[in-house]
């Protein structure tokens, strides 16, 4: 039976909207642990990650807050790093989305070693690719991506003392603001994106197709969902909305389809901002897609 291993991840240092920081107790009070039990997996959670507080700085040298974000980072690396050691799911909770640098470094880390494939689904409005040169903002936030490709400071594309990620093993999601530079960064490595557009063409079965093409047994796929991926109608509690984005049923199906694959092996759920949330709804729908992410479905399925 697979432990899921819930890490929460209670910071907001990668961002300048605070309110992430709650994400974790947001999904814990709308029955994560209990969702995913009723699934018949075995959820230990292994409570909050600890780290320094949101100095609410100006960014320096182009970043906002690089120690703070560097310490959580950290953590979350060490705590993903000893769960897939134990053979265990890391869901890490975040937070917002500069914490994926630590768990994807330590998934990538971990395949290494397991002389395993990676892929890694990034579901976002964003591209996150920003390095401190081209950072509108300064959030370093808006940069993992560009730092598991292995360009950002040291301390963060280098976190596991190596590049995380080549190009080849990620694919952005649900894109729909890209900053300017951005965009270059993105073509000039070769990055499989999935932007709305081709999401409206294709239709997401399409979309989600030729995401896992090549998928298989031997991969493991890390899914890092960022919440503003959803429309802001359905998902208001985020800090930075972007209209236009994937309905319910379109991201449901994405989740079913990835539970499908069976290949599963960690996960992200970040951007979730309380602060911004009506009654708890978009932690609630977080906790609904997740169930639908580890298998749960309408009707018996053939597998
Ligand atoms: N691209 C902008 C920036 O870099 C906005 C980033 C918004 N951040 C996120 N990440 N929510 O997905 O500042
Ligand atoms: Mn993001
Ligand atoms: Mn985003
Ligand atoms: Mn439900």
């Amino acid at each position: 039976m697979t432990t899921v291993t819930l890490i929460g991840a209670p910071t907001d240092v990668g961002a300048s909207v605070l309110g992430a920081s709650m994400g974790p107790d947001a999904l814990r009070i709308a029955g994560i642990n209990r969702a995913l039990r009723a699934l018949g997996l075995e959820v230990l959670d292994a409570g909050n990650l600890h780290g320094p507080g949101n100095p609410q700085a100006l960014p320096q040298q182009g970043f906002r807050h690089l120690d703070e974000v560097v310490q959580w980072n950290q953590a979350v690396f060490d705590a993903t790093r000893a769960a897939l050691a134990q053979g265990q799911l890391p869901l890490m909770m975040g937070g917002d989305h500069c914490l994926a640098i630590g768990s994807i470094s330590a998934v990538a880390a971990h395949c290494r070693t397991a002389a395993r494939r990676l892929k890694v689904l990034w579901f976002d409005a964003h591209a996150d690719a920003n390095t401190p040169e081209t950072s509108p903002s300064g959030n370093i936030h808006g940069m993992p991506v560009a730092c598991l490709l292995g360009r950002g400071p040291r301390s963060l594309a280098q976190l596991a003392g190596a590049t995380a990620l080549a190009a080849g093993e990620i694919a952005l999601i649900g894109v729909r603001s890209v900053d300017p530079v951005e965009k270059r960064f993105v073509a000039e490595h070769g990055i499989e994106v999935y932007d709305m557009r081709t999401i409206d063409e294709l239709g997401m079965r399409a979309v989600m197709q030729a995401a896992l093409a090549g998928v298989d047994e031997g991969t493991h796929l890390h899914v890092s969902f960022d919440m503003d991926a959803m429309d802001p109608s359905v998902a208001p509690g985020v800090g930075t909305d972007v209209r236009g984005g994937l309905t319910y049923r379109e991201t449901q199906l994405c989740m079913e389809m990835l539970a499908d694959c069976g290949c599963l092996a960690s996960a992200d759920l970040v951007e979730l901002n309380p602060a911004l949330d009506v009654r708890n709804q978009t932690a609630e729908l977080a906790v609904d897609l997740l169930e639908s992410l580890f298998g749960k479905s309408t009707l018996m399925r053939r597998r």
